[in-house]
């Protein structure tokens, strides 16, 4: 799974103009006919809810969009370039690089469909027929297409959830997103079986929730551990996150401290809404352990919740605090419904 890319895009050239003169029969010294070139394709970014990542757009470092035709005798336009479509993932932001290497946002492809212009075609040179005044009627000139635009383009791809399920590996975040959504994960007793985040969905009366569970955090994930830390920057842009602890790990609190360090070392998600959900409670010994986990959580100040996923013991009240929370946050930050950011620059004309 590619989530970051670096490629360069770059409009197709335009046509040249084309010198040429009419010749029928019985007009001999027929008037320049040349016509212009046609523009060349553009390059535009479209997101697409069917494409899940950027391994799609391979190893290829440079998409051109067609270059458009010459122009032909008759004022004939040449034919336009054709425009390429490279599709993303839905949630990829679009960057450019400055002069000072900083990356500029181009776009933010929020939502299914919407696009992003990214290099212009070049246009058409002018044809002969152009050129033709009073004093010189038959101009043996026509104008070159002008190249097309090119642009390095950064490509992020940062999921839009509602929510997010983070925990160290084998806690169980596969078994909770399958009891609240209709994804169906694989679940298995060994760690890091999800390798790729999963998205579910899940509705209430009002509305759909994208719901993602991201593979297991280790102690060290951001040193490059386990399965590293990368896929938290899935959790960017979630409006809450589920940290999910397994209630039968015998250093269940110390868990949570390592999970929270994660977080918090990856571009300090530790601002985000959170709750915090003590699984696999229905195994004798997470019963064993629980008045003094209950006590040493008590004192948190976010919400706790005990459950058990397999069982479906208070997953019900989980989901409806989360969904709250959901709520809340969407109302602050725009989280649910964030709207296209499209940032325009327009280029001086050479
Ligand atoms: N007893 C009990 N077992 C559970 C519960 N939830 C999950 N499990 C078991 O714990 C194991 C791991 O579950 P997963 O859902 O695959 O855990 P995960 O966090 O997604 O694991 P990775 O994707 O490998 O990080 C499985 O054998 C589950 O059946 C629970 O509430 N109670
Ligand atoms: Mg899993």
């Amino acid at each position: 799974m590619i989530y970051k890319r670096e490629i360069v895009v770059k409009g197709g050239d335009g046509g040249d103009g084309c010198v040429s003169f009419r010749k029928e029969k019985y007009a001999p010294f027929g008037g320049p006919d040349g016509g212009d070139g046609g523009v060349g394709g553009r390059v535009i970014i479209v997101a697409s809810p069917n494409v899940v990542d950027l391994s799609l757009l391979g190893k290829k470092k440079e998409f051109v969009a067609g270059n458009g035709h010459r122009g032909g005798s008759w004022r004939k336009h040449g034919k336009k370039g054709e425009a390429l479509a490279i599709s993303v993932p839905v949630g990829t932001m679009v960057f450019t690089k400055a002069d000072s290497g900083e990356e500029i946002l181009l776009a933010d492809l929020s939502t299914p469909g919407c696009e992003v212009l990214v290099a212009k075609g070049g246009r058409g040179g002018l044809g002969n027929a152009r050129f033709a005044t009073a004093v010189n009627q038959a101009p043996e000139i026509a104008s070159k297409g002008e190249p097309g635009e090119e642009r390095l383009i950064i490509l992020e791809v940062k999921l839009i959830t509602a929510i997010c399920i983070v925990g160290l590996p084998n806690s169980g975040k596969s078994t909770l997103l399958a009891a609240i959504s209709r994804a169906r994960p694989e679940i298995a007793d060994y760690p890091f079986t999800t390798r790729q985040p999963i998205l579910g969905v899940m509705a209430d009366a009002k509305r759909d929730f994208i719901v993602a569970e991201i593979p297991g955090l280790v102690e060290g994930a951001h040193l490059g551990k386990g399965l590293g830390n990368e896929f938290l920057r899935h959790a960017e842009r979630t409006g809450l996150l589920i940290c999910l602890l397994d209630g039968g790990s015998p250093t269940v609190i110390d868990d949570l401290g390592t999970l929270d360090k994660e977080i918090a070392l990856y571009k300090d998600l530790s601002h985000k809404p959170k709750i915090v959900a003590v699984n696999k409670i229905d195994l004798p010994e997470a019963q064993a352990r629980l008045p003094e986990v209950k006590r040493f959580f008590a004192r948190l100040g976010v919400p706790v919740f005990y459950i058990s996923a397999v069982s479906g013991q208070a997953v019900l009240e989980l989901t409806r605090k989360a969904m709250e929370m959901v709520y809340q946050a969407s109302r602050e930050e725009g989280i649910i419904s964030q709207p296209q950011i499209a940032v325009f620059r327009p280029k001086p004309r050479k």
